[in-house]
This record gives C-alpha cells, sequence and structure tokens, in this order.
C-alpha cells in the first residue's frame, strides 16, 4: 500500500485562487481541476496522460493573458498546454456553463467516493479496490470497514495499512463521520458566489458570514446574508445557476441549496436597515452571540438577527451596522476571526483587545518560488514587479533546494540566480532583494548542500515535504536540528498538513518553539488556505513564547503573492502579537536580524 513516506508532495497551489483571476478564468480551472480529480480515480491513478493533460490545461489557463471567454474554440487549441480535447471542453463549458464529461464523471464518483480518495493512503487505486470488493462509497462506509477488520485481507492492504487508515481518520477529524469542507474550497465558491449576488439589481450588498468569515479551517455550511429590497428575484437566479444543484428549503427570506461539491449554503435575505444585526447573528459564533446577548438584556434590551431592541419601547437601539451594535454594548467592533468566545468580549470591554495587523502594514514576502523551481510558475522578473507594485521594501525569492527530487534546483542555478537579482537590483531602488531558498529538511534533519554554500544565501527557509508519518520524537528531532542550522532563519510550512487531506507532522511542540527561541528561528505562517500552517494552537502558544514569527505566502505563481490576506486573517484568528511579526519590521531591523544566526557562526 502506498503512503506518504518518502513520497514528495505535489504542488497544492491551484486551491487557493488569487481575486486577481477572472470569475470565467477560475470557473475553468476549478472544472479542470475537478477533471483532472475524477479522471484519477477513473483512471486508478493520477500519473496518466489525460490527468497530466488536463493539469497542463488549468496551468495554461492561468497564465493565459487574454480573458479566456474570449477565446474562440480554435484558439484554445493554439495555447501551449491545452490540448484539442480540453479545448472542445473549455468551449462547451463557456457556450453551456457545463461540461458532459464532467457531469458523467461526477455521477459515478459521488462527493463521498471523491472525499475517499483524499484520506491519506488512499490512492486511486485503493479507493477502486475498497468500492470493488467491499462496497466502500464513502467515509462513514469505510469506518465500518475498518471496524470489521475488513480491509487487511484485500491484496495491497494489511494490518498496518487499516492502523494508518484509523490514524489518519483520527487526526483528519473524520471519525466523527460529520462532513466538513477545507477552506481552501469553500471560499473560492463563497467569494463567487457573492460576487454574483452584488451584481443583481435587487441586491444592496451581500457578505458570507458564519464559520467561514471568522476563518474556521474547516467549513459544515456556507452562510451569505443579503440587503435586498426583495428576496424572491434573487432566489430565483441563485436557483438557476449552474454551480447550484439542489434546493434543500425555500422560505420568504431563507434559501438553502447544495452546490455541485456537495456544500450547502443558506443564504438569507434581509432589509437593508437590519444588515448589521444579521450578519452579526449568522457570524457567530454562537457562543460569542449569547455573550453578547447577555449584554445587551443587562441593559433591558435584546439582541436578535433583526435589532438590538429596547424590550420595554420595541425600538431598535442599533441594526445597520455591526459597530453601532457593538458601539450601543460599549464594544469596539471586534473582527470576526476573534469572535470565538476565548476572552475577546472580556478583553474589549477592558480596551485590551488585540492591535490587528493591516494588509498593508506587510513590508516584505519571505517564501516565494519562480519558474527556477520546478513548480513555479511566474518568471522572476514578474514576480519582482508583482511584489514591488505591493509595496514591499523587501522580498526573499526562495526556489526549492536540490533535495525536492522534482522541483529543486542545482547549485549552479541558484548561483546564476544570485547574480541575477543583484544586477536587476537597481531596477528597484525601495526593494531589498534577497536571494534565499526553499531547504528540505530530510527524514534525520539532514539538508541540502553543504553549510558553506548554504551560509551563501540571505534567506533560508528550512520545510519538511516527505516523510510525514515518522513518530513524534523522530519528527521533533528532525525539525530541532534543521533549526540548529546557522543557515536556516525560519521553518516553513511547520507541520505539513493540508487541511482536509493530510494531517500534519507529530511534533512536541513544546520542544520545537523552545528550541525556535534557543535557536533564533523564526515559525512560519503559512498563508496559503490548504495549509494555514502554522495551526492556531502552535501559534497561541508561539504567541505565550515570544518566539519570533514571518507571515509568508509561499507563492508559485504571482496572483499568490495575493495570499497575504489570508495570513493576516489567520494571524488575527490566532491572536497574534505583531511586535513579533518579523516581516512587519523596518527593512534595516529586518535585514540585521535575518543576518544575527551566520554572524554568531562567525564569531
Ligand atoms: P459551521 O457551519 O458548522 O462551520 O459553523 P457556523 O458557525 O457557520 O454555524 P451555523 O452555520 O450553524 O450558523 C451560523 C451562525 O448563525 C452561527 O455561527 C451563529 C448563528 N446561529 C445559528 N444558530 C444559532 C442559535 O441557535 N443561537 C445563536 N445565538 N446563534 C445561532
Ligand atoms: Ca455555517
Ligand atoms: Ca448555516
Amino acid at each position: 500500500m502506498a503512503t506518504d513516506v518518502g513520497k514528495p508532495e505535489m504542488c497544492a497551489c491551484f486551491l487557493g485562487y488569487a481575486p486577481g483571476v477572472s470569475n470565467r478564468r477560475r470557473e475553468i480551472m476549478e472544472a479542470l481541476r475537478e477533471l483532472a480529480e475524477l479522471t484519477a480515480l477513473d483512471e486508478g491513478s493520477s500519473q496518466t496522460f489525460r490527468v497530466r493533460a488536463y493539469e497542463n490545461a488549468m496551468r495554461a489557463v492561468e497564465s493565459l493573458d487574454t480573458d479566456v471567454d474570449t477565446l474562440t474554440p480554435a484558439q484554445l487549441m493554439k495555447v501551449k498546454g491545452i490540448g484539442k480535447s480540453t479545448a472542445q471542453k473549455i468551449s462547451e463549458y463557456l457556450q453551456s456553463g457545463r461540461i458532459d464529461k464532467l457531469e458523467k464523471l461526477r455521477a459515478k464518483y459521488p462527493p463521498g467516493v471523491v472525499a475517499l480518495s483524499q484520506v491519506p493512503g488512499l490512492g486511486p487505486k485503493h479507493v477502486k479496490k475498497l468500492r470493488e470488493e467491499l462496497g466502500v462509497q464513502n467515509i462513514e462506509d469505510l469506518r465500518g470497514a475498518l471496524d470489521a477488520q475488513a480491509i487487511r485481507h484485500l491484496e495491497g492492504f494489511g494490518e498496518k495499512s487499516e492502523e494508518k487508515l484509523k490514524r489518519a481518520l483520527v487526526r483528519l477529524g473524520l471519525e466523527t463521520g460529520e462532513k466538513r469542507t477545507a477552506i481552501a474550497r469553500a471560499m473560492p465558491i463563497a467569494e463567487r458566489l457573492v460576487r454574483e449576488i452584488e451584481q443583481m439589481p435587487e441586491v444592496v450588498s451581500a457578505a458570507y458570514c458564519g464559520s467561514l468569515r471568522r476563518m474556521s479551517e474547516t467549513i459544515g455550511d456556507l452562510d451569505i446574508v443579503v440587503a435586498a429590497s426583495a428576496a424572491a428575484p434573487v432566489f430565483d437566479r441563485l436557483v438557476a445557476m449552474p454551480l447550484v444543484t439542489e434546493v434543500l428549503v425555500r422560505g420568504d427570506t431563507k434559501l438553502s441549496v447544495l452546490t455541485q461539491k456537495g456544500l450547502q449554503v443558506d443564504v438569507r435575505v434581509v432589509a437593508p436597515e437590519q444588515l448589521g444585526a444579521a450578519m452579526l447573528y449568522f457570524t457567530g459564533s454562537k457562543a460569542h452571540n449569547i455573550k453578547l446577548r447577555q449584554l445587551a438584556m443587562q441593559r433591558g434590551w435584546i439582541l436578535n438577527e433583526y435589532a438590538l431592541e429596547d424590550t420595554a419601547t420595541k425600538r431598535p437601539v442599533a441594526s445597520l451596522t455591526e459597530e453601532a451594535i457593538y458601539a450601543a454594548l460599549d464594544l469596539p467592533w471586534i473582527p470576526a476571526p476573534l469572535r470565538e468566545d476565548t476572552g475577546e468580549i472580556e478583553r474589549a470591554l477592558e480596551g485590551a483587545l488585540i492591535d490587528p495587523i493591516e494588509l498593508d502594514e506587510m513590508r516584505g514576502d519571505l517564501h516565494v518560488h519562480t519558474t527556477l523551481s520546478g513548480d513555479g510558475r511566474s518568471a522572476l522578473e514578474q514576480v519582482l514587479s508583482h511584489a514591488s507594485a505591493r509595496g514591499y521594501t523587501y522580498l526573499a525569492i526562495t526556489d526549492h533546494a536540490e533535495n525536492l527530487a522534482i522541483n529543486g534546483v542545482p547549485r549552479s542555478a541558484l548561483l546564476e540566480q544570485r547574480a541575477e537579482l543583484e544586477r536587476v537590483q537597481e531596477n528597484y531602488p525601495d526593494m531589498r532583494l534577497l536571494h534565499g531558498c526553499e531547504l528540505n529538511i530530510g527524514p534525520e534533519g539532514d539538508l541540502d548542500y553543504d553549510q558553506d554554500f548554504r551560509l551563501g544565501f540571505d534567506w533560508c527557509v528550512a520545510a519538511v515535504h516527505s516523510h510525514f508519518d515518522l513518530p513524534r520524537a523522530q519528527q521533533t528531532k528532525r525539525v530541532i536540528k534543521a533549526m540548529q542550522d546557522p543557515a536556516v532563519n525560519v521553518i516553513g510550512h511547520l507541520s505539513g498538513r493540508m487541511i482536509g487531506k493530510r494531517p500534519g507532522i507529530d511534533l512536541d511542540i513544546e520542544e520545537v518553539l523552545a528550541a525556535a527561541l534557543e535557536t533564533n528561528t523564526a515559525i512560519e505562517l503559512n498563508s496559503a488556505l490548504p495549509r494555514l500552517d502554522a495551526a492556531l494552537d502552535v501559534l497561541r502558544r508561539a504567541r505565550e513564547l515570544g518566539v519570533t514569527l514571518v507571515i509568508s505566502t509561499d507563492a508559485h505563481h504571482v496572483d499568490e503573492l495575493d495570499r497575504m490576506r489570508w495570513g493576516v486573517r489567520w494571524a488575527l484568528r490566532a491572536w497574534v502579537d505583531k511586535r513579533r511579526v518579523a516581516n512587519l519590521w523596518p527593512r534595516e531591523r529586518f535585514v540585521s536580524w535575518a543576518a544575527t544566526k551566520r554572524h554568531a557562526l562567525a564569531l
């Protein structure tokens, strides 16, 4: 049975689309991604010609410099990376909003089966076998088969694989059977729905609320609040969208639908003057709302989804904006990611709520790939001009070092890149270019190249990309060994998790954070939605200990530089102390801090 051990990961960059990518393009990329995913299930491997063709086409569509919907089938076919049959499918989508082949595959592989294929250790071949021999169609069936010890007798499986699968289900939080959607899947659907709803003539404004607005890593259902003059025409248009596959409930002001991916969406339409109250209510969390209601009751008011109201006079005290409602309760507006009843109301009452990081305060991005990495999709020049346009005063280019089998870069190419950066530095007088790389942390904590060569970089990220299944003691030792290297500035995506798909490596966080402090190594907050790594508990503990953090995008395409907004929101949810975030520091301070470990060695 295949496991994660030793297998370098594939790029997961497709999931966190940036807003710079147009709607149509995004939809087509998503359709191609799904075609690749379902075709892999159909053909029993993710390495087949057809799967690759869809993946290549997805990248080609992403890289197009014209709008995809202006292209004729003949023009599409001429685009490098798009073959004839894929071009036809794209045209089919542009004309009809659906792809026949995709619909057939969806019927053959319902969401339950797709979810199975995302369990670590279950490749397309295994899913096929489980379906054919044991009738396993979803996670629940898988749990049943594991409990009955039926899987160990299948060819290609054994007792060990049963144990691994059980552990994976527990660590992914899938053992309870509650179906939740990873934030990276929910966010593009939410953003697209909100954009389309906003364009409807009756609509004043629309926003996603619920756990997604609070930045939960998995989403039970989407909650969208719409301020509009009438609900019925909004609902009519919504149910007609190709994205919507089933209507669950339709009332006067509430609509619940299922989207293609099996994600439930609850839409409420309210009068524009009720928007604040409705957003507050439907953003939650429930526990936060209950605390607010108690504060309201102490004043003889009630708080519901329509308004903050005086109980005696039945007159609204506030309802138009969230700010007005909080203010009436003597509270500052509390950002949604903090609304989890983890002390935010008490802190706000004391006037001691966290000082949130504003996106435009970020001074640099410190984990960025170019086409030099096998999986990077934007050229250096493009990356530099986009980063500079964001107003960054420093930037680290960090392509993969050589040990990452598929995507790694040999020494000579990195030296050429360094020379190139030195040459183009003068074109970016306001942005210091740091030459860095992303080192791979091997199973024993070994790193790429040799120490002298590593010390030649201005900035090194070190990260785990394989051997995700080792025992805790070994994982901990491995990461700490990397931290002890004088060239390593930061540990990238600490746990290596892919939310909903791959659990993080098992680490002794106390030991790791203690070593971070002792070795003056930062911990990365990786802003990619599929990762959001380090996890909240780690970041909260890092705050208590005063560990230095950096917020980076791990961009493999210029559009992904925009992921910084997710990183900043994740930092807020983790109550990150902005004074400990190194890429908020002014350039001189940052650059001198980045060099301290190297200097300490020289002394
Ligand atoms: P989810 O969907 O499981 O990821 O989590 P939420 O927080 O989005 O929960 P959901 O969709 O059931 O409800 C959305 C918000 O509506 C929730 O965060 C708070 C509010 N809400 C729902 N039901 C209740 C309730 O019974 N009492 C109160 N106070 N608020 C509620
Ligand atoms: Ca929800
Ligand atoms: Ca809901």
